[in-house]
């Protein structure tokens, strides 16, 4: 029979819509109706379980799924042993100390002795111990905001995006300690032929992920601007120079990182380029 790989990825929650569109963009199709449980890709040998976060990182130690799609934050949380294999790049956050707002708060001193609402005890105690500070730790599975007004406790320790939960709660963000984004983890012992299939998902996944981070380019300039404007694209390993109808001018086509995009745009025009044009990249394979 042949071998197939199976994922765990969350059931329904925040990272479920991102996780089944990343696999998606890998060109991997299965069906993931409301209720389902488990589900088979038509096209390439993986099996998919849809589980609670919670459950994924043991799961995964446990071998009843090879690979899994997580938050950092459970995975350090759940000390599991798994292997870490990339950060995806979605369901950002961070988990962080809040203290009420109507309080002073003098710096990560005023923790000593305090009592400390969270759902993440492992990550807190070993950020309070680093730190030198013994505080109280009180477990609660949700609704962490509510509990310094309800008298539970006198700081949270929460996962924070935007920040508005905090907020509306009358609380106020005073330390960062840990952040989070998507990861894929692993089974730390995967025989040969599941490995061999790994390998093949982690590719496209390089290859999803770098089309989303690179833009191509193209743009018209004078010849004479040429060598300045290959200078200025950090690009592969050379741009393409095509001539233009017109006597005098060449197309010139490249690649850009999002993170130094406007820059280079700027500098491009600057050394004479026109008429840029800037696509989207589905994929790149390097
Ligand atoms: O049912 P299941 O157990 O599978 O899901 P869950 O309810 O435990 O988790 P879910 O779906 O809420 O979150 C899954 C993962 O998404 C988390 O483990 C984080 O890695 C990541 N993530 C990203 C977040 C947030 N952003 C987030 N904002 N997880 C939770 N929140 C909550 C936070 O707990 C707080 O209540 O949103 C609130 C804060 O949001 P802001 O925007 O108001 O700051
Ligand atoms: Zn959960």
């Amino acid at each position: 029979m042949e071998t197939t790989i199976r994922i765990a990825i969350q059931k329904s929650g925040r990272l479920s819509e991102d996780s089944t569109k990343l696999i998606k963009e890998c060109g991997i199709k299965f069906t993931n109706g409301t209720g389902k449980l488990k589900s088979t890709a038509t096209n390439f040998p993986i099996e998919f379980l849809f589980l609670r976060d919670d459950d994924i990182p043991g799961y995964v130690a446990d071998g009843v799924a090879d690979i899994g799609i997580v938050g950092r934050n459970v995975q350090e949380e759940k000390q599991k042993n798994v292997k870490l294999e990339k950060n995806l790049g979605f369901s950002k956050c961070r988990l962080s100390l809040a203290v009420p707002r109507n309080k002073p708060y003098a710096g990560l001193s005023d923790f000593q002795g305090a009592s400390i609402a969270t759902s993440y005890p492992v990550i807190l105690s070993a950020f309070l111990k680093e730190k030198g500070i013994e505080a109280d730790i009180h477990e609660i599975s949700g609704s962490v905001e509510i509990a310094p007004s309800i008298g539970l406790a006198d700081a949270v320790c929460d996962i924070v995006s935007s920040g508005s939960t905090l907020l509306s709660n009358g609380l106020v963000e005073v330390e960062t300690v840990f952040h989070s984004e998507a990861v894929l983890i692993s089974n730390p012992v995967l025989d040969i032929e599941k490995q061999k299939i790994l390998d093949k998902l982690l590719f496209r996944i390089d290859a999803v992920q770098f089309g989303k981070n690179n833009k191509y380019i193209l743009l018209n300039a004078p010849n004479e601007s040429i060598d300045e404007i290959i200078s200025l694209l950090p690009g592969m390993k050379s741009p393409t120079v095509l001539p233009l109808a017109i006597g005098g001018w060449s197309s010139i086509h490249s690649v850009v990182n999002e993170d130094d995009f406007w820059q280079v745009i700027e500098n491009l025009k600057q050394a004479g380029a026109q008429g840029i044009l800037v696509v989207p990249i589905e994929k790149m394979v390097l």
